[in-house]
């Protein structure tokens, strides 16, 4: 079992691709405004969220602009453009956004737009709905100025041809530290937002929908309580009900670290075979405790608050 928790501090290094995260342990609390993001780039979301929360903007601005930023970088392959297709050659990507009012929305199977978490603000902003997916999500952006773009970039099309050589389909976690970008926040006047965005896992069956726009699953977030977020095999989390699940921990009294903990027991525990079941959680709490825990080790993530700014790795179940 891993009880080390590694940290880089970030001050002079956000944004270098040699970012490597090392040592630390203990119980983490912090002063709002606080933000929390997901694998190395959430160091870059991070960045662009601590400039609105700084300036006392609100959690659910800090948590979109941020993954905004993810969304639009073509070198990452796991999020928006450039972001590996599924196995018929097509980007798809969901998406939810959720704020302190328990008001939320959600995109899923999305094609040709750079940005669903923006559209999933819509849809919780402009409708009467949560989620809306394919087509119909496709319509309600361009409906709402959002413009078409092909996602498919150079290199994840030669990426896809090369798989499709074998088109062996084999999930796979922690490719080069990012993967989906889910981000959670406590702003300073004490509202709590969450926001997480994907392409889903590489070459999924034509269709496939992961944790990652599912309220609950993917993300959670409960003024009262705070907030939980998830990374990894969507269909593990969305089996276990994930993020709900630490939100509901945290209600009884559980510390952040803890109810990720927990939540990945719950995950371990209902699993026969646990080959390819990486997932990895953070949370927060209103009193500014945070943490993160995953089943193998290998997933990091970035805090920023104005005591700390960091990189680090979380604590987890099983060495690989
Ligand atoms: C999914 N949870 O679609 C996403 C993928 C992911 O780290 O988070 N990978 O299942």
């Amino acid at each position: 079992m891993g009880t080390r928790r590694d940290f880089l501090k970030l001050t002079g290094l956000a944004g270098t691709s040699a970012m490597v995260p090392s040592v630390f342990s203990g119980i983490k609390k912090t002063t709002k405004p606080i933000v929390l993001s997901t694998w190395d780039h959430g160091v870059t979301a991070n960045k662009v969220s601590w400039d609105i929360l700084s300036k006392n903007g609100t959690a659910l601005d800090a948590v979109e602009q941020g993954v905004r930023k993810v969304e639009s970088n073509p070198k990452g392959t796991t999020v928006g453009i450039g972001g590996s297709p599924d196995r018929d050659g097509f980007v798809t990507l969901d998406a939810c956004i959720m704020n302190h009012k328990n008001e939320c929305g959600s995109v899923a199977f999305l094609q040709n737009i750079e940005h669903p978490i923006s559209v999933a603000r819509k849809v919780m902003e402009e409708t009467q709905h949560v989620m809306l997916v394919g087509e119909g999500a496709s319509q309600f952006a361009q409906e709402q100025g959002f413009k078409s773009k092909d996602l498919l970039t150079e290199e994840s099309k030669k990426a896809w041809e090369k798989w499709l050589e074998t088109s062996e389909y084999e999930p796979v976690v922690n490719i080069e530290n990012h993967d989906t970008i889910a981000s959670i926040a406590l702003d300073a006047q004490g509202n709590l937002a969450g926001a997480c965005t994907t392409s889903g896992m590489a070459y999924k069956m034509h269709g496939r929908v992961g944790d990652s726009p599912i309220i609950g699953a993917g993300l959670f977030v409960d003024n009262e309580v705070g907030a939980a977020c998830g990374t990894g095999l969507g269909e593990a989390i969305i089996r276990t009900a994930g993020s709900t699940i630490i939100v509901e921990m945290m209600r009884n009294g559980i510390s952040p670290q803890d109810a990720c903990k927990a939540a990945v027991e719950r995950i371990i525990e209902k699993h026969d075979d646990l080959t390819n079941v990486q997932v990895g959680y953070l949370a927060i709490n209103k009193n500014g405790e945070y943490g993160g825990y995953s089943v193998y080790d290998g997933f990091t993530y970035a805090i920023r608050s104005d005591e700390e700014n960091e990189y680090l790795s979380s604590e987890f179940k099983i060495s690989q």
